[in-house]
């Protein structure tokens, strides 16, 4: 257990790690201004969303030192972007799976001249924070492990030299063999770095919390299903953001604390939101902090988010491992299964994201859709319309913004929000 840092240690621990601390200051600056924008202006916020505020700000900060601190007792780390890289495998080898997805719009000039401009915010965000100096995770890890999603990260692994598991595009019998061996691989790199070997006990265990950790988001989704939600889109996000990171022990405590307490509050009929309001979905790329701009859009323009299907929502958490399989070789697969439904738009084709958001549709009684597109995502932009299709024969009317991690937007997100609100509640009369 790492003691508290103050100010004084924690410029000490990033010059330590090599860190540009003029540059990390106008970052910190930056994202605080934008958390006390988004998030602050909240009227009846749950009192222990101060645990996953704590957490989100500690993310440069403690948690790091945290990381240091395993590391100095042998701990070892990889850097990872994508939900598909299997957490329960990683941790049964003692091996911690740090998330590097940037999502900051400050970064991403630092990423011109090595990458191209126009390609995906996430990808460009991630390497410039890289690349300014600002990113303490760089030095804290054995490796960065991509993985074969979308062309744009795949060729920048190429470009850098980075590792990857290879995710298959389809979803047929061959491919699911092929992703059951690099699960495999996976396993024995992570065997590899620490010399831990991987019992069914240790795999068992971490399965165990693995599926707990997913449970606990899971139950907080399922508040969101009420007629008034105990808690925000917004907050919500946070709690989904802040799980990739922070220790998973510590989560689940954070995570029955903010459960225990929306139990509470449906018990008094207290909402997060105010009167009225229009249930959506929102549907497409993961929302790291820089992309929390369309939750605050959408929340201040009487809109409620009430559910979320990306990486940074139901897809994160969606599915469980068995947790009573006796072997390791089928606790493997099974583990491989688990990733493998996953339902990323690098699919082809991806008809299970279509039924995957029906059901999410009738179980949140959701009267709209905002398809939330990072630019230059050609995957979830070309997507887009054939789930309009399928909302089309369901009667849900949908809304798409394609955006990238500036602020400049915002007002003109609102604009269009406010039409969409407007839109759905004239349908309801
Ligand atoms: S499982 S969504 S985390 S790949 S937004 S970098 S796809 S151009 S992030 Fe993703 Fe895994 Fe799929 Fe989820 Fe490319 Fe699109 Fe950028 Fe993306």
């Amino acid at each position: 257990m790492v003691g508290r840092l103050d100010t004084k240690e924690l410029r000490s621990m990033w010059s330590g790690l090599g860190m540009n601390l003029e540059l990390h200051d106008e970052l910190l600056r930056s994202s605080h201004r934008m958390f006390a924008k988004t998030h602050l202006w909240q009227k009846n916020r749950p009192r222990s969303m101060e645990l996953f505020d704590t957490a989100l700000h500690d993310s440069h900060g403690q948690r790091v030192a945290e990381i240091l601190d395993y590391r100095e007792r042998g701990g070892k780390s990889i850097g990872t972007f994508c939900i598909y890289v299997p957490d329960e495998i990683a941790h049964a080898a003692d091996v911690l799976p740090i998330p590097l997805c940037g999502g900051s719009g400050w970064s991403v000039t630092y990423a011109d001249g090595k990458l191209p401009r126009d390609i995906c915010p996430l990808i460009r965000s991630t390497f410039g924070m890289a690349f300014s100096g600002t990113c303490p995770y760089s030095k804290l890890k054995e490796y960065p492990l991509g993985e074969t999603t979308c062309d744009a990260k795949k060729k920048t692994w190429d470009l850098f030299g980075i590792r990857a598991m290879e995710v298959p595009q389809k979803k047929n019998p061959v491919d699911r063999d092929l992703w059951v061996q690099e699960v495999r691989k996976f396993m024995d790199d992570c065997v590899a770095l620490t010399g831990r070997e991987i019992t069914a006990e240790n795999l068992r265990g971490s399965i165990r919390k693995c599926n707990e950790k997913r449970r606990v988001l899971s139950r907080i989704g399922d508040f969101r299903k009420l007629d008034d939600p105990p808690v925000s889109g917004l907050d919500a996000l946070l709690v989904s953001q802040v799980a990739l990171n922070m220790d998973v022990d510590a989560f689940i405590e954070a995570g029955h604390r903010l459960i225990a307490e929306l139990e509470e509050r449906v018990l008094a009929g207290e909402s997060a939101y105010d009167a009225g309001g229009v249930r959506v979905l929102f549907a497409g790329t993961p929302s790291p902090m820089g992309f929390a701009k369309m939750h605050w859009a959408a929340e201040t323009s009487g809109l409620r988010v009430v559910a979320d299907e990306s990486c940074t929502g139901i897809r994160y958490y969606r599915g469980q491992v068995p947790e009573d399989l006796e072997t390791v070789d089928g606790m493997v697969e099974a583990i491989a299964d688990r990733y493998f439904g996953i339902d990323c738009p690098c699919f082809s084709p991806n008809t299970e994201r279509l039924d995957n958001l029906e059901e999410i549709i009738r179980e949140y009684r959701i009267e709209g859709v905002v398809h939330t597109i990072l630019q230059f995502c050609h995957g979830y932009n070309v997507e887009a319309g054939a789930i309009d299709g399928r909302l089309s024969k369901m009667g849900i009317p949908s809304l798409k913004i394609v955006s990238d991690y500036s602020e400049e937007d915002g007002e003109q997100m609102r604009v269009r929000m406010e039409a969409f609100r407007e839109v759905i509640e004239a349908g309801r009369r």
